[in-house]
């Protein structure tokens, strides 16, 4: 048995921490978020997952205005900025055909986010690339999400994520959203390339091992 005092000890840890949970979560949407972030990509590629998995202090969902298209905002932070992040209507195209894909579409090019996920199914890749593509010809700065990764190697599908990178010239990001495999490399390189852009700096392949590796795309 917990002594009374050992109980009241953890009890005034849980108190504080609770506190200052509530405390984060109110400022985090009485702010304005400092950036925007629009997770995009084809139905069933795990965009919702990734969004959860990357939010968690703040989420609302809305019908985009005129439509009954469901979209959910979350907010986090990344190395104290504030972020707010969009989990978009499936999209094959920028092209619209469906109802999803012109809010989708609207929703991009009328936000102009800082920075686009765009989340891939590792196993589909050469069906799915002509919307990194379309994206980054579309002014976008683009992060390319490698989704379902477990699925790939289990079908023994083996992806040089550096070549695609750099034959791209957009960060790569191998992950598994099941499992949240790959989220917080995926977090950094999200915050690294909004820098980068900001600065006109944007990396060729950005890797973990060799961060001086970058030039300036042609535009
Ligand atoms: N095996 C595996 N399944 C995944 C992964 N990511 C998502 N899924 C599954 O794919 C389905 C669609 O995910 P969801 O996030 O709703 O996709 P969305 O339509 O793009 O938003 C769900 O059943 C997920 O559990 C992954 O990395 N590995
Ligand atoms: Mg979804």
């Amino acid at each position: 048995m917990d002594k009374p005092e050992e109980v009241r000890r953890r009890r005034s840890i849980g108190a504080y921490i609770a506190e200052w949970w509530n405390r984060l979560r109110r400022r985090s949407y009485e702010l304005e978020p400092q950036r925007q972030v629009a997770i995009v990509g084809s139905p069933n590629v795990g965009k919702s997952l990734i969004f959860n998995r990357l939010t968690g202090i703040y989420v609302t969902v809305s019908n985009y205005p005129g439509t009954t298209v469901e979209i959910f905002r979350g907010r986090t932070y990344i190395d104290g900025v504030l972020y707010e992040i969009v989990d978009t209507p499936g999209m094959y195209s920028l092209l619209p055909s469906s109802d999803e894909e012109r809010v989708a579409r609207k929703l991009l090019m009328e936000e102009r986010p800082d920075l686009v996920v765009h989340v891939v199914d590792a196993k589909n890749l050469e069906r799915i690339l002509p919307l990194t593509l379309q994206l980054i010809e579309s002014g976008f700065t683009v992060v390319l999400a490698l989704n379902m990764m477990d699925e790939a190697k289990k079908v023994g599908l083996r992806i040089n994520t550096e070549i695609l990178s750099e034959i791209l010239c957009v960060p790569v990001v191998p992950v598994v959203a099941t499992t949240g495999q790959g989220i917080a490399e995926l977090r950094r390189v999200i915050h690294e390339t909004v820098r980068a852009s900001n600065t006109n700096q944007i990396r060729c392949g950005v890797r973990k091992s060799d961060q001086s590796h970058s030039r300036t795309p042609a535009r």
